[in-house]
């Protein structure tokens, strides 16, 4: 497992400080007014705001619950007293106690407002214990957060495109690493392979095995592997990531024993999924625990990492790092680097190598030719 103390780059040290500060003066920074809006304190508009809803009650006196299902604009929210769930909108200025961030996403943990007709307005979304994020496309300084409070991120691709690039599980592995949660990596559709491709794409799987995470050949079609992965998921929460059409809301519906996610067929030229799933959603795994199914993404570049401290989160360079010659090293060109001779021994893969260099380069936002 990656040493998560590593993440000590400038950026974190920042945000971890601003954190401290805010949770150490939440008394300083909340003063609430007759109408129950927020007066910033002495330190303007820090976060977290309590937002009172009449003058004498705050947030925390709010019903709590859990938001089970995203989808635009609207959020089910599942009650933690009475087991209601709530079909709420998100309060204009609702405070949140995480910076830079989507601000409600499927996972969180809510302050709510019921209103009338199991409606409900969100004042407040408390600190997540775990993320899946990622950048943000075009929105600088926002990380897009995908789902909050799970444990294991199960990166999932297909085995009918044989070309899926193996740099796109390892920044799934980065960014579960970086949000706190383990990952597991299941290769779907293996009912359609045979052979020595078959044979080839489970050698690139082992690969993963042979570091430490838990793999998975799975087919929807065929029930192969599921009832493996069903037994690694009991009892955890899971969130499933992955291109469109690669099987995610399929994978769902028979963990479930239940066709109620809508799947639909992959464009026949080049396979590629047609985004069918447009909710995020919570749902309870048989025998305890629960899975959430997202959309399919296009694109996924890892938020809040500096490039040298990407090496941390590849757990087989770990035992290397101490005996390159050059520290920091990049392992990119410096002489005598321990990562490099260990790829050059067959110690650590070569495509885990290769990919190491891609996401630093992306990281640098160098392109390599
Ligand atoms: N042969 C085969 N087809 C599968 C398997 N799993 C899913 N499919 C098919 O692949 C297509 C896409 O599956 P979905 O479950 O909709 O994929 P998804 O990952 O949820 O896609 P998005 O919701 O768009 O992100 C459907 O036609 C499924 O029937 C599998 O294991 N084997
Ligand atoms: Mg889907
Ligand atoms: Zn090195």
């Amino acid at each position: 497992m990656a040493d998560n103390t590593r993440h000590t780059g400038r950026h974190s040290r920042l945000r971890r400080a601003q954190k401290d500060w805010v949770k150490g003066n939440r008394e300083r920074v909340q003063r609430i007014d007759a109408d129950g809006e927020i007066v910033a304190g002495g330190q303007e508009r820090m976060r977290p705001k309590a937002i009172a809803i009449d003058g004498t009650r705050n947030v925390d006196e709010l019903p709590r619950g859990q938001v089970i299902e995203v989808e635009s604009g609207r959020h089910d929210v599942l009650l933690e007293e009475g087991g209601r769930v709530i079909a709420c909108r998100v309060k204009r200025g609702a405070s949140t106690e995480n910076d830079e961030s989507t601000l409600v996403v499927v996972g969180d943990f809510v302050r709510v407002q019921p209103l009338e007709g199991e409606r409900g307005l969100i004042h407040h979304v408390e600190e997540r214990r775990t993320h899946l994020g990622r950048n943000a496309a075009g929105q600088i300084g926002m990380e897009h957060v995908l789902a909050a409070n799970v444990d294991l991120l199960i990166c999932v691709v297909a085995a009918d495109r044989p070309d899926f690039r193996r740099t796109i599980i390892d920044r799934y592995i980065v960014a579960a690493l970086l949000g706190g949660m383990t990952p597991l990596i299941v290769l779907n559709k293996i009912d359609t392979v045979d052979g020595e491709l078959e044979e080839l794409l489970r050698e690139e799987m082992d690969v993963y095995s042979a570091i430490g995470y838990g793999i998975f050949c799975t087919s929807a079609v065929t029930g192969d592997g599921v009832e493996e992965l069903l037994c690694a998921i009991q009892d955890h929460s899971s969130v499933l990531i992955g291109q469109s059409g690669v099987g995610k809301s399929s994978l769902t519906n028979v963990i479930r024993g239940r066709e109620e996610r809508r799947t639909a067929e992959v464009r026949e030229k080049d396979r590629r999924g047609t985004h069918t799933t447009i909710s995020s959603a919570m749902l309870a795994v048989p025998g305890g625990g629960y899975l959430v199914d997202t959309p399919g993404l296009r694109e996924f570049g890892i938020w809040d990492l500096e490039a040298e401290e990407l090496d941390g989160y590849f757990v087989e360079f770990l035992d290397h790092l101490q005996s390159c010659r050059f520290k920091p090293c990049t392992h990119s060109h410096e002489p005598d680097c321990a990562v490099r001779a260990a790829v050059d021994a067959g110690c650590i893969d070569e495509g885990r190598y290769a990919s190491y260099l891609a996401i630093f380069d992306s990281l640098k936002g160098v392109r390599r030719r």
